[in-house]
């Protein structure tokens, strides 16, 4: 048990750093089994006093100090710190420390991956690379020299343009990179190893030229075409959507296998995970390029969102985040299909953000207080942080919205900022008021909307009551109403929009105009015959009244899902059916279809909890014909109705009720699936055949629809009575792509029998050399639901394959099965808290990022049955009273038990 409590930081103890950098030099020279840092900085006093130097430094030998060219002896060191009692106005510092990264497991600050040396300073590695002020408010001019072996580190990578490189004449040689743009030490790189790289070149809006290149391991070249069409995809968007033009002269990517996270978006040299550059068809799925395609454009587009404008301190991480997921957001909705991007995102959202935002450690979009800032990378800070900016986004429409981000980085170009500093942008620019809206950034919880609509024949008006909650979360019991935009369409009995005239002051939106926004692209996608309405809920309780209303239509609210809320109607079975079909809103007709999904199965679960049998809703059953109907239209959007065409995720399930038993919720999902599989089976295999047109491989759009659609009839017929195996088998042995082939496997893995060994022991043979794809061999393994996984994960952990030291591979493993697997992770016996509470600690010390994020699934501990609450709570208990609990893992287990 760790006998001290780790330091809270607070937003409200934010000061100005007490000491400016004007530049620093870097020298760092590489040797096996050592590195030498010696860092040459220039300071400038930031106040009146006469403070000490005080600069932040972790596991650091520290081997010298000089200041103004004497060497000194006059400062003092701890574990955490190195102070230098007030030096002067201006001074000049030469530090040199010794660090070695081949030690360094938890993979932050400089460390190694596959034999390459790399860094990951975001949020706090760079004290451990040097003693520095280590924070992002410290802006500086970045010059650094990396030496290394010629022949173990050809390639020497660094922020910036490359100045000058040379041999050192015994076997070494150095590059010297220079960053001409200000940046905080969060954003400094350094790459050396033995990579090849593929070379690409984007001339921007200006006729500059950039040399674009993308590293990787020898070998893996052929997987990074797709990345760097995606780069300069998402080079030329920025310029077109936000006049952003990228400035220097090199964009490097590296590609790394051991990342704690997706990619890093240092300044002009990224540094990703491998699963997030590496494509090709026969190793990568639909939804691995779309990945690939959206994570090389979040991390371009953080040069502006981010790198060029930056934060003021941790606090603000959903400045940069939320932005950038935004945008990423609408860079893939514009290269794809902007219906089915919403659909996922919101998906996700539901997914994963809502239970955060439920759970112990809900916090607001700007945290105000956390022991370790690597905790709150998190759903709420990104994908919440992404709905705060396109609620704003929808409250301004397009061109207010293109001229307030101008406003934006003309002010603050350089500068690290704050959320209000972008809000404040935001308000002078179009005259919105957005005071209330700041609430988004301070409040945490999910509010909920309650609308209920009233049609009055006589006078030809229809009201629409809107009213709010925002529930209680840790240290927030009280919420005020919060600026919540609800985009609205009135449906009339035959299918179409009414036009009519809206409550004072609401502009009607016609055709996309406010809906699905492509900024100033001039593409509006939103149907033709779509007119929506943009209310805005300020209070606890509004009714807005629409007139000269003809005829009693049915609201669809909550268009696009216009805010991060969870919504209640009082709309009927019949209506949301009425919607599935004719809403012009394509995010609102798949919702209807979710809606009436839930209602259904929730009614079951509540059937068999109280010992009865559940039973399909033939209502349901028909309905669901309907969509099997649309979905086999020769113009049908396939993607769109693979989404359709799915039920609601166990998660989701689970959201809904108040004890969560996985097993029942599993169980009555299952037999809906049959039901639908039983009555239906000639349409899905129908549908299956049609979309199986034995082509040769496509990754266009229409492709990936197609292969889609025929997935997820695969999966319903594999769930009806005799699943067909052979068609399962088959797939897998004669695809030409990974979507199909892993579809066909994930399938076959909640079978028992030769089949499904057959396949597993092939596919691990065919892609041995595959690390990516071996992550998917894990990872199917683990999510199957079926009992012989729980012995299968014991033999997995001890595979030759596998390393605790990847968290690739540790995601694909023990992620995997606590996160897609609740049935088996939630055993009864408890086994499955086990094997994930194992995990963690043998994690804890090797890499304390990691094992706090696989604390997540123990999170909603107090949702689950008593059996399971108990047997949770014993797991996190165990957790909790180890020794050498790190800081990362003491936070997220304490507030969960809180
Ligand atoms: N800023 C990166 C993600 C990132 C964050 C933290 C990391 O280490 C703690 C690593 C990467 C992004 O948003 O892409
Ligand atoms: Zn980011």
């Amino acid at each position: 048990m760790r006998t001290d409590t780790p330091k809270t930081i607070l937003l409200k103890d934010y000061q100005p750093p007490k000491y400016k950098v004007a530049d620093v030099h870097l020298d760092i020279r590489i040797f096996a089994g050592k590195t030498l840092v010696t860092a040459t900085t220039r300071f400038t006093k930031n106040h009146d006093g006469a403070e000490p130097l005080v600069l932040n430094g972790e596991r650091l030998k520290l081997v010298s100090v000089a200041i103004n060219g004497a060497a000194t002896t006059n400062y003092t060191v701890d574990d955490k710190t190195l102070t230098i009692p007030h030096p002067g106005n201006e001074f000049t510092t030469v530090i040199e420390t010794e660090i070695c990264p081949e030690e360094n497991t938890a993979l932050e600050g400089l460390y190694m991956s596959g034999g390459n040396y790399c860094t990951q300073c975001e949020a706090e590695g760079f004290r451990t690379i040097t003693y520095f002020p280590d924070r992002p408010d410290v802006m500086t001019i970045f010059t650094t020299r990396v030496e290394g072996d010629k022949k173990t580190c050809p390639v020497l990578l660094s922020n910036g343009n490359l100045i000058e490189d040379g041999d050192c004449g015994d076997g070494r040689h150095y590059a010297i990179w220079h960053d001409p743009f200000p940046k905080p030490c969060y954003l400094f790189a350094l790459v050396a190893g033995d990579l090849v790289h593929i070379r690409d070149s984007f001339t921007t809006m200006s006729g500059r030229i950039v040399d674009l290149r993308i590293y990787v391991r020898a070998g893996d070249e052929n997987q990074c075409d797709w990345a760097m069409e995606s780069l300069k995809r998402s080079m030329e968007w920025d310029e077109k959507t936000y006049g952003r033009e990228y400035q220097l002269d090199r964009f490097n990517i590296v590609a790394v296998s051991d990342f704690n996270m997706g990619a890093m978006e240092n300044t002009s040299l990224n540094i990703f995970n491998t699963a997030l550059v590496l494509a090709r068809p026969e190793t990568a799925t639909d939804m691995d390029f779309e990945r690939v395609e959206g994570v090389i454009a979040h991390e371009y587009f953080h040069n502006w969102t981010g790198n060029r404008v930056t934060c003021r301190d941790w606090f603000q991480l959903s400045l940069k985040e939320g932005l950038t997921v935004f945008r990423d957001q609408e860079f893939t909705a514009d290269m794809n299909s902007r219906g089915v991007k919403r659909i996922d995102d919101v998906v996700r959202l539901r997914n994963m953000q809502f239970p955060e935002d439920a759970g112990p450690m809900a916090h607001p979009i700007r945290p105000d207080n956390y022991i370790e800032i690597n905790n709150f990378y998190t759903l709420t800070v990104y994908e919440k942080g992404a709905e705060v900016i396109r609620m704003q986004h929808t409250l301004l429409g397009d061109d207010k919205y293109r001229k307030a981000t101008d406003l934006y980085f003309d002010r603050y170009d350089g500068m690290a900022v704050t959320c209000d500093d972008f809000l404040q942008c935001m308000q002078d620019s179009s005259g919105v008021d957005l005071s209330q809206f700041k609430l988004w950034y301070s409040q945490a919880g999910t509010p909920e909307v309650t609308a209920e609509g009233h049609y009055d024949a006589a006078a030809k008006t229809y009201h629409l009551t809107l009213s709010q909650t925002v529930p209680p979360t840790p240290g927030q019991p009280d919420k005020k109403p919060m600026h919540i935009p609800v985009m609205v369409g009135l449906v009339g009995p035959n299918g179409h929009d009414l036009d009519v005239t809206p409550p004072p002051s609401v502009i009607p939106a016609k055709a996309g105009i406010h809906t699905n926004q492509t900024m100033d692209s001039g593409l509006r996608r939103n149907d033709e015959k779509g007119v929506s309405y943009l209310l805005e809920l300020k209070d606890s309780k509004q009714t807005f009244t629409f007139k000269n209303v003809a005829v009693k239509p049915v609201p669809s609210i909550l268009r696009g899902f216009s805010a991060p809320v969870k919504l209640h109607t009082n709309l009927s079975d019949d209506d949301y059916r009425f919607l599935m079909v004719h809403d012009s809103d394509g995010f609102n007709r798949w919702e209807s279809g979710q809606i009436l999904a839930l209602r259904m199965m929730g009614r079951m679960i509540d059937t068999v909890e109280s010992g009865g049998a559940a039973v399909t809703d033939p209502a349901f059953i028909d309905s669901y014909g309907l969509m099997l109907d649309q979905a086999n239209a020769s113009n049908a959007d396939r993607a769109l109705m693979a989404r359709a065409l799915s039920l609601p995720d166990l998660a989701i399930i689970a959201q809904q009720r108040k004890i969560v038993d996985p097993d029942t919720i599993f169980t009555v999902r299952r037999r809906v699936l049959h039901d639908l599989a039983a009555r239906y089976r000639d349409q899905i295999q129908a549908i299956y055949d049609s979309c199986n047109t034995p082509t040769t491989y496509s990754n266009d759009a229409e492709s990936a629809g197609r292969r889609a659609l025929k997935n997820v009839c695969l999966r319903l017929l594999m769930n009806g009575p005799n699943p067909p195996v052979s068609l399962a088998r088959q797939q897998y042995e004669s695809a030409n792509n990974m979507t199909d082939r892993v579809a066909a496997l994930s399938v076959l893995a909640e079978t028992d029998g030769a089949d499904r060994d057959a396949v597993f022991a092939d596919f691990f043979k065919r892609f041995e050399q595959y690390p990516l794809v071996i992550d998917k061999w894990f990872s199917l393994q683990a999510s199957a639901p079926i009992p012989s996984t729980l012995d299968r994960i014991a033999t997995l952990k001890d595979h030759p394959a596998f390393s605790l030291l990847n968290p690739n591979r540790v995601r694909s493993l023990f992620a995997a099965f606590a996160m897609n697997n609740p049935v088996c992770f939630h055993a009864k016996d408890g086994r499955g808290y086990d094997i994930l509470t194992n995990a963690i600690i043998a994690l804890n010390t090797k890499n304390p990022q990691i094992a706090a994020r696989l604390l997540g699934p123990l999170r909603e501990w107090r949702r689950y049955t008593p059996d399971r609450q108990a047997k949770m709570k014993a797991a996190l208990e165990r957790i909790l009273a180890q020794e050498n609990l790190s800081p990362d893992v003491f936070e997220i287990v304490s507030k969960t038990l809180k």
